[in-house]
């Protein structure tokens, strides 16, 4: 396959030199990215020198190259992962016909949807990270997240390339509307709910990257499935940088963690906040927070759209190819967690329609390894305390557990019950405030706010107090 070419404009794997349509399309596309990465992208900082790590081909030697590069000058690409000779759909109504190279014009509208929808949360979530440069608890940290931002441009073009390459004049105008649509905008809002949600300090942010990009991950790697060539070939190398965005969260909250046990050793106290720790209550609601809300992005428990997704061959479930069944689902079943007026039964739904909670109790799985080792930090410092997910129910918006209260421990609950209880559970005004007070920018080559833990090692074998961004 061609390798990269960098000296192309867009940097690219898939001979976009020889598709001029394509290239004139991508190229009008680029100047009105670039203006939305400069009016939404990071504030501050573009100027900056930043350690960041550039994809230059796509095998496992070569796709992470590290330099300084300013934000603007970050090689935007498009990147598939290398085809699969001879690759068949392996399930839903197709199974077993030569994967689509393009777009079959009966699924063109869902497919068109699905792909709109993964694009959507790309730009949204550098939108609702922009500010949090100027509070950096290190810069480590800084480096981290605008690692994480570039790469979401990247998911972006990578959703416009489908767009542009495969339907025409609508893609055109999708992609358009991608640049055009705001986090929390009340007029023209993002797709999904999560996305819409405020990002306003590191500690939001970092259950964002363990919960929220961990959707990602199995949406993704749903996609990656897909009967439709060019989207999964895209997702699969998208995969890969997703992998770091979860590791960002999950060693962001870790540090965190870690760091309110050595105040709660040192000071021998639960409440650290006098000694400008986080403390681990705090904790606890917003990773209720952040894991409800995000919990809704995998749609509602019985749902024909994910039905059809299967049977049309476009989206699957988490490691279709490596599941012993028929890949077909018309005769399975699937238990699935519902109400039932005042209780939270499991009722045996067919397979098919039950594939978003077949996702999400994937996810929760995921999840909850990652709670065990932030757990297993607390326990390394002798005290009594464990984190855990909030139940599946809890403040939902989307699907049956949004018709009624539950308590993060299952219980269905009045609303005169949750009214009382739910600043126990979720995070409070003053909460927020208090840990928007932690919030000062630390930027000194080596050192970290004092709520936070230095992570075990740098960046590529860099040690701590590396300049990861050129302030100077
Ligand atoms: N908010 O049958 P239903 C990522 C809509 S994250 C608002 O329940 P369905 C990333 C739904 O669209 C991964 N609306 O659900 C992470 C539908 O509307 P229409 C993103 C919602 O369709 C961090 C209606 O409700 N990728 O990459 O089976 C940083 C009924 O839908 C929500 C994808 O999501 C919600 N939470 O499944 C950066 C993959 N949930 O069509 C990036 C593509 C549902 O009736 N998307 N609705 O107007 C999908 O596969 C599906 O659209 C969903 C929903 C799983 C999201």
């Amino acid at each position: 396959m061609a390798g990269i070419d960098y000296l192309e404009r867009i940097p690219n794997n898939v001979n976009l030199a020889e598709n001029r349509r394509l290239q004139r399309a991508l190229e009008e596309w680029q100047p009105r990215f670039l203006e939305w990465w400069n009016d939404m992208g990071p504030t501050g900082f573009q100027t900056k020198d930043v350690y960041l790590r550039t994809a230059v081909s796509v095998d496992a030697q070569g796709w992470a190259k590290f330099d300084y590069v300013q934000m603007p000058e970050y090689r935007w690409g498009i990147f598939l992962a290398e085809p699969e000779p001879a690759r068949v759909i392996g399930f839903g109504d197709h199974k077993g016909v030569p994967a689509w190279q393009e777009v079959p014009g009966e699924y063109r509208g869902t497919l068109r949807r699905l792909i709109v929808t993964q694009g959507d949360t790309e730009p949204a979530s550098v939108e609702q990270q922009r500010h949090l440069g100027r509070t950096c608890p290190s810069l480590y940290d800084l480096r981290n997240i605008f690692q994480v931002n570039v790469e979401e441009g990247r998911h972006l073009w990578a959703m416009v390339y489908l767009l542009d390459a495969h339907f025409g004049r609508d893609g055109r105008e999708e992609a358009e509307a991608l640049l055009q649509r705001r986090s929390g905008d009340r007029d023209r809002p993002r797709i999904l709910g999560a996305f819409n949600e405020p990002t306003p300090d590191w500690l939001s942010f970092f259950m964002f990257a363990f919960f929220t990009d961990r959707d990602g991950k199995y949406q993704l790697a749903s996609l990656a499935e897909s009967g439709f060539d060019p989207l999964s070939r895209t997702c699969r190398f998208m995969l890969t940088e997703e992998a770091h965005h979860m590791f960002v969260g999950e060693t962001g909250v870790g540090r965190i963690v870690q760091r309110t046990c050595e105040l709660m050793r040192k000071h021998k106290t639960d409440d650290v906040r006098a000694f400008g720790g986080i403390d681990l209550a705090t904790i606890q609601r917003y990773i209720n927070f952040h894991c409800s809300v995000s919990l809704d992005l995998f749609g509602s428990e019985v749902s024909t759209n994910a039905a059809n997704f299967y049977t049309m061959g476009l989206k699957a479930r988490f490691e279709e190819t490596k599941k012993h069944d028929d890949h077909v689902l018309k005769d399975a079943t699937y238990p699935v967690l519902e109400l039932d007026g005042e209780r939270v039964v499991t009722r045996e739904e067919p397979a098919l329609v039950s594939l978003n909670e077949r996702l999400r109790d994937d996810y929760i799985a995921d999840c909850a390894r990652g709670l065990q080792r932030w757990n297993e930090t607390i326990k390394r410092h002798g005290i009594d305390f464990a984190l855990a997910l909030p139940h599946r129910g809890f403040h939902r918006a989307i699907g049956t557990f949004s018709e009624a209260k539950i308590a993060p421990d299952g219980r269905v609950i009045s609303e005169a019950e949750w009214d009382v209880r739910r600043h126990d559970w979720l995070p409070t005004t003053e909460d927020q405030l208090f840990v928007q007070s932690l919030m000062q920018p630390v930027i000194e080559p080596g050192k970290f706010a004092n709520w936070i833990a230095p992570p075990p090692r740098g960046i590529n074998g860099k040690p701590l107090d590396f300049e990861y961004v050129r302030l100077g």
